[in-house]
């Protein structure tokens, strides 16, 4: 007796620094996947156009002040408003590829510093929310981007803020054990990294096993 089952899509991620390339290559790893005949989707956090992705938009672009805690938590919110959109596309047979998620909601916030938000207490929000099957992080070093120009006039595109994301996504990339994390180079040639992590890709596109969860930090 078997069953033909769809295939569940498949959840991706692309993460990485301001200027790493993030929007550029999820746009290119969903031309490619669309000509392979996937059904998949493109969507990236924060939505500003949600109710809470106003607030964050305001906020990142300075017009507003907020809290520490609290606009991490409206970032963490503005994921969870999406949850169970995602959690269907996926039973749909849509694959989602994601530009940013829980890995950036977490490090931009404990990169403030502020001694009440460590990085464990910026994690916790995400606990149960659908834990990607496949993390492709596009790895550069603060300098790199620096080089590349253009930083916004976002709050959080500074020099020493990157840095301090760079080694706190290092921090929580190897405590966050039991998914499949591909590191990128992402100072090569725009078409390089494309192959990359369309080749980083290709070998997921058919999973069966059941969708998981973030878990705590351990
Ligand atoms: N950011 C993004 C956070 O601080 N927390 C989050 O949960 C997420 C998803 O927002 N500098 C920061 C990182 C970016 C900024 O992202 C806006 P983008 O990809 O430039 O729109």
């Amino acid at each position: 007796f078997h069953e033909d089952v769809k295939a569940r899509g498949v959840l991706i991620v692309v993460e990485g620094l301001d200027r790493a390339g993030k929007t550029v290559q999820c746009q290119l790893l969903l031309d490619a996947l669309q000509q392979r005949g996937h059904q998949v989707k493109y969507i990236k956090f924060p939505d500003r156009n949600s109710l809470t992705g106003k607030i964050i938009n305001g906020y990142l672009q300075g017009q507003a002040q907020q809290d520490d805690h609290s606009i991490h938590l409206l970032f963490s919110a503005n994921r969870w408003e999406a949850a169970q959109r995602i959690r269907s596309d996926l039973s749909n047979g849509i694959t989602i590829i994601v530009d940013r998620y829980s890995y950036s909601g977490a490090v931009y916030s404990a990169a403030k510093e502020n001694p009440d938000l460590s990085l464990e207490w910026a994690w916790q929000p995400e606990v149960g929310l659908p834990r990607p099957d496949l993390l492709l992080f596009l790895s550069i070093s603060s300098e790199e981007t620096a080089k590349r120009g253009g930083y916004g006039e976002e709050r959080y595109e500074t020099d020493a803020m990157q840095s301090k994301v760079r080694h706190l996504f290092e921090r929580l990339l190897s405590m966050n054990h039991g998914h499949d994390v591909h590191l990128i180079d992402a100072r090569f040639p725009v078409d390089q990294v494309a192959k990359e992590l369309l080749n980083s890709t290709l070998g997921h596109l058919s999973e069966r096993k059941p969708l998981e969860t973030f878990a705590k930090l351990r």
